[in-house]
């Protein structure tokens, strides 16, 4: 009896042991388990173009992995992304490279006010810079994918209709769009989009300055009554992968994550592009917000204001040793090339 006992507890004993050795295996039966890391929160396009991503891995290897997700800075935030996949905190992470403009420089040139017209196009020169330069700071990871966002323009408590309207206006930017803002007289506050909705509410900000698919997924619609066309630069993402996490991966998996690179960068792009649309008539519909377009002349000047921007890019590009001519002549080229013109 006593035996029988013993033996009874010594299997509950071993199953529980089991069953807790089991437990962490049992949240997904794929072989594979991936953390992906993001920073704004999970309506937003970075982290819907993440769970595009992880839906199609999952099922183009037919369950072998399993993509856990960390959407609004739970995981990593703004800041630490790059360091934070480096260091294997997470196994992926997606970041804005724009926040980093000097870590960034070859990427970010894609952010420049060139005249890239929407976010497909955009995320497609990227691209091909990318393969082109292979940049250094990228050597450490792997690159899942990169892509842009639409064209920056103004989103305002005020209408902002003239150079003297923007004249010493707090607005907010980040990286390569602060210059813009400055060119034009603003008086731009740089911070990472996740901090932004704070800054507008408590007056820090009288508005902000980036793709207009914000004014519904953040609600800034709500505050700024007013839009401004500027179309003028965008802000250029990646998404990497520690290379050690890659590493381990089998070749088909390797393969099918490849296979996605460039078809996610066109993926997110008319994501983006269709999404700024929605936005704005819901913005219209919901705020009665006004669209400010600015005359021919006027445009014009703004844009005239923008052109030291460009050398002085290539001025500090060259000062690294990089054909920074060239690569602004490349996004052109590619620009037109994915315009169709
Ligand atoms: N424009 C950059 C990036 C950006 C645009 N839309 C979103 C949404 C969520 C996070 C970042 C972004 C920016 O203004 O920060």
């Amino acid at each position: 009896m006593r035996k029988a006992l013993a033996l009874f507890f010594a299997g509950v004993f071993v199953i529980a042991i089991l069953g807790a050795l089991g437990m962490p295996r049992a949240v997904s039966a794929a072989a594979i388990n991936l953390n992906y890391a993001n920073f704004p929160p999970a309506p937003t396009f970075p982290c819907v173009q993440m769970e595009r991503w992880k839906t199609e891995v999952e099922k183009r290897t037919n369950g072998k992995v399993a993509i856990k997700t960390f959407p609004g800075g739970t995981l990593l935030d703004a800041k630490n992304m790059m360091d934070g996949v480096i260091a294997g905190t997470a196994d992926i992470g997606n970041l804005c490279m724009a926040y980093q403009p000097g870590r960034f420089i070859v990427t970010n040139a894609t952010g420049l006010p060139l005249g890239i017209p929407n976010a497909k196009v955009g995320s497609l020169v990227l691209w091909d810079i990318y393969e082109k330069y292979k940049p250094e700071e990228f050597a450490k990871v792997k690159v899942i994918t990169m892509f842009n966002t639409a064209p920056s323009n103004i989103m305002s408590k005020k209408p902002v209709r003239t150079l003297d309207d923007i004249k010493g206006l707090p607005l907010r930017a980040s990286g390569p769009a602060v210059d813009i803002l400055k060119a034009w007289g603003a008086n731009p506050v740089g911070m990472p989009m996740p901090e932004t909705p704070d800054a507008l509410q408590k007056g820090v900000v009288q508005g902000l300055f980036t793709a207009l698919e914000v004014m519904k997924d953040f609600k800034y619609a709500e505050l700024c009554r007013y839009v401004t066309m500027t179309d003028a630069g965008m802000y250029p993402f990646s998404v990497v992968m520690n290379i050690n996490s890659w590493n381990k991966l089998p070749k088909d998996v390797q393969k099918v994550m490849d296979d996605m690179r460039v078809e996610q960068a066109e993926w997110t792009g008319v994501y983006m592009d269709n999404h700024v649309n929605e936005s704005i008539d819901w913005s219209k519909k919901n705020y009665n917000i006004e669209i400010i377009k600015l005359s021919k002349e006027d445009k014009a000047k703004w844009d005239k204001l923008l052109e030291p921007i460009i050398s002085q890019w290539i001025g500090e590009a060259k000062a690294k040793g990089l054909p920074a001519e060239k690569i602004i002549e490349d996004i052109k080229n590619l620009t037109k090339k994915y315009s169709g013109s």
